[in-house]
């Protein structure tokens, strides 16, 4: 068989949620268009197309008014279904959005019940990841939000959110489950405004938890896509910072609904971009795709779907290393990398030094007359990814 150099492998992570591949179609307009996917057999086509892991939501998995018998069996055959097709779990998080318990929120409602509720929720599911073996725990504030800002303070609603995750930092360590806590920013959908609207915001609130090396960020290309944000830029931030603890891989074209599109299909150049970064800096954590099939296929098109999100990823992959390689980038690269070179621009600051850059000279037009052919540096990017290169 010739071997296809864009199949997925184990080394790339590939994973998906049971709630991406098992996603029905439905929308606030129109029924769902596919049955249900049971979880084993979302395990059994997640093998069949390449994939490495498998995600779940705890509801995802166990219905939300199951009783721990059916929940244990459940497992049981979850667990098994995975062993058996090669699937790992990597990651698991709650819903805290579904039910009409959290409409005004979980961790930020305005009613502590059901705040404590959605921790205690938020508990189980966590030791229902632990039992599959997850070592992320991802949490995702769909709910966290308002249409009106006179249900309460938004600085309120930080204070809750940060009791709430210092709680389960504490809970998560005292049972030893060992996960790091990964939180995913969206701007909006489905609250009018979602607390915490950016990755940026997270990175923020991070440091001011009780154990901030417990809690790092998940990323979203839909979401600061939504806000008409540089998805990369984020990612970056975070990176430099040691909070990419996981990323959620799609696509979403500006100023519409929430899309989840398969990976790079509505802004191929920011995905080769975000791809590249992973590759060029070595991200080895999950690479997780948070999308979903068109309303138009059944269940081979969710293959094609799942199939295409990897294809592409890898494609992209290909692009980068042509991109590193390419000998006009490799000697452009190299007149941006010269200007940089030498003395380093202010140093470290003191007296002398701060008195040393107060006198000097800067020959301002020979600055601006300098080269920088990011024109020249953006058609080859062009090229190569348009395949004429
Ligand atoms: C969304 C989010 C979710 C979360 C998931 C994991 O827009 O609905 O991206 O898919 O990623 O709930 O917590
Ligand atoms: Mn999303
Ligand atoms: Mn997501």
């Amino acid at each position: 068989m010739p071997t296809d150099k864009y199949e997925p492998r184990p080394e790339h992570k590939f994973t998906f949620g049971l709630w991406t591949v098992g996603n029905r179609g439905r929308d606030p307009f129109g029924d769902a268009v596919r049955e249900t996917l049971p979880p084993v057999e979302a395990v059994r086509m997640l093998a069949e197309v390449g994939a490495w892991g498998v995600n779940f939501h705890d509801n995802d998995l166990v219905p939300i008014d199951a009783p721990p018998g059916e929940r244990d069996q459940i497992v049981r055959d979850f667990k098994s279904a995975c062993e058996k097709n090669g699937i790992t779990v990597p990651m698991a998080t709650v819903n805290l959005f579904y039910d009409p318990a959290f409409r005004d929120g979980a961790f930020t409602a305005n009613d502590a019940e059901v705040r404590a509720y959605a921790v205690q929720k938020t508990m189980r599911a966590m030791e229902l990841g632990a039992e599959l073996g997850a070592k992320i725990f991802v949490l995702w504030g769909g709910r966290e939000g308002t249409e009106t800002d006179a249900c309460r303070r938004p600085d309120e609603a930080v204070k809750r959110l940060r009791e709430a995750l210092n709680y389960l930092c504490e809970y998560s360590e005292s049972q030893g489950y060992g996960y790091r806590l990964a939180l995913e920013a969206k701007p909006n959908e489905p609250r009018a405004d979602i607390y915490m609207p950016t990755t940026g915001a997270y990175l923020a609130l991070i440091a001011t938890l009780d154990r901030p090396d417990l809690v790092g960020v998940n990323p979203e290309v839909a979401h600061e896509h939504m806000a008409g944000l540089n998805m990369t830029h984020a990612v970056a931030q975070a990176w430099e910072m040691g909070k990419l603890f996981h990323i959620d891989l799609n696509d979403q074209l500006p100023g519409r609904y929430d899309q989840d599109l398969r990976f790079g299909s509505a802004n191929p150049r920011a995905a080769f971009w975000l791809v590249k970064f992973h590759e060029d800096v070595k991200y080895d954590a999950p690479r997780h795709f948070d999308a979903h099939a068109y309303r138009t296929e059944d269940y081979e098109g969710v293959k094609d779907f799942a199939r295409g999100c990897m294809r592409t990823y890898l494609i992209l992959k290909e692009k980068a290393a042509q991109w590193n390689a390419d000998p006009e980038i490799k000697a452009i690269m190299a007149g941006i990398d010269e200007m940089n070179s030498g003395a380093p621009a202010v140093g470290e600051f003191n007296k002398e030094q701060s008195t040393a850059l107060l006198a000097r000279n800067f020959d301002r037009a020979a600055l601006a007359a300098k080269k920088l052919p990011y024109e020249r540096l953006d058609q080859l990017t062009m090229d190569i990814l348009l395949g004429v290169r």
